[in-house]
């Protein structure tokens, strides 16, 4: 099972493998994964090493442990390419997973400066200040804060965004999106974001921007979006 001459170190050895039974199902999710004492003895290592792979599996996601009842296998992350333009109601949809929304903020501002430049809005033009929580399957995967220009959505309100926002701005308004740009990078969460998404601090996020335009390259949302990191994955295509 482990290959005591080889140059990869035991510890990473024992990560492999336990990764390799969790994606061949042998220990499901939301299930205990062996104890320490447990491992250590199939393993024949020390406890020490045995702990240093769980551990490291913990922090990449893949387990997570409750104080005082083990380690538990942690639902597999949600793969998202960052090909394409989709919504997040598409992406869970598509997952076979049921998207839904709580909104928590819903008001007319006046807009910062950076607001101002991303949306090209004129002096004095007042944006929409969204905030969402959403879900897959009832469970927290980020949350949205999105600037919408007022005088591209004139009446607008909480009800209609009950749902999907691009589907709302596509069928409603009869508008066609077009393209985005999107800046990604690593952080860690608040403390007031982590009560919204009901995890514990300290918990990696991944931070993303995105500008979208209509036809015609309007820009007509600034999102700011704090995902959950245990719970995603960007894949992307490169070509050359
Ligand atoms: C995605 C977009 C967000 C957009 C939302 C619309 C990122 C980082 N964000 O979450 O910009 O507003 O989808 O989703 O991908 P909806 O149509 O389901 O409301």
């Amino acid at each position: 099972m482990l290959d005591k001459q080889s140059p990869i170190p035991i510890y990473i050895q024992i990560e492999e493998q336990l990764k390799q039974q969790i994606q061949q199902g042998d220990f499901l999710v939301g299930t205990a994964i062996p104890s320490e004492r447990e491992l250590t003895e199939y393993f024949g290592v020390s406890r020490m090493t045995v702990r240093q792979s769980v551990t490291n599996l913990v922090n990449e996601g893949l387990l997570y442990r409750e104080k005082g009842r083990g380690t538990f296998v942690a639902s597999p992350k949600v793969e998202q390419p960052l090909n394409g333009l989709t919504s997040f109601t598409e992406d869970m949809l598509a997952r076979g997973m049921a998207p839904s929304n709580k909104i928590i903020g819903f008001e007319i501002v006046k807009p910062d400066a950076d607001v101002v430049t991303a949306l090209q809005l004129v002096d004095g033009e007042k944006v929409y200040f969204i905030e969402r929580i959403r879900f897959a399957d009832d469970k927290t995967m980020a949350i949205e804060r999105t600037y919408l220009p007022v005088a591209r959505f004139p009446g607008l309100h909480r009800d209609l965004l009950q749902g999907s926002l691009y589907a709302m701005i596509e069928n409603n308004q009869q508008l066609k999106i077009s393209h985005a740009t999107q800046r990604m990078e690593a952080g860690l969460v608040k403390k007031e974001d982590a009560e919204l998404l009901q995890i514990d601090v300290p918990a990696a996020i991944l931070m993303i921007e995105r500008i979208s335009y209509l036809d015609g390259d309007v820009p007509f949302e600034l999102v700011r979006s704090t995902y959950r990191a245990d719970r995603y994955k960007f894949t992307t295509e490169i070509k050359r």
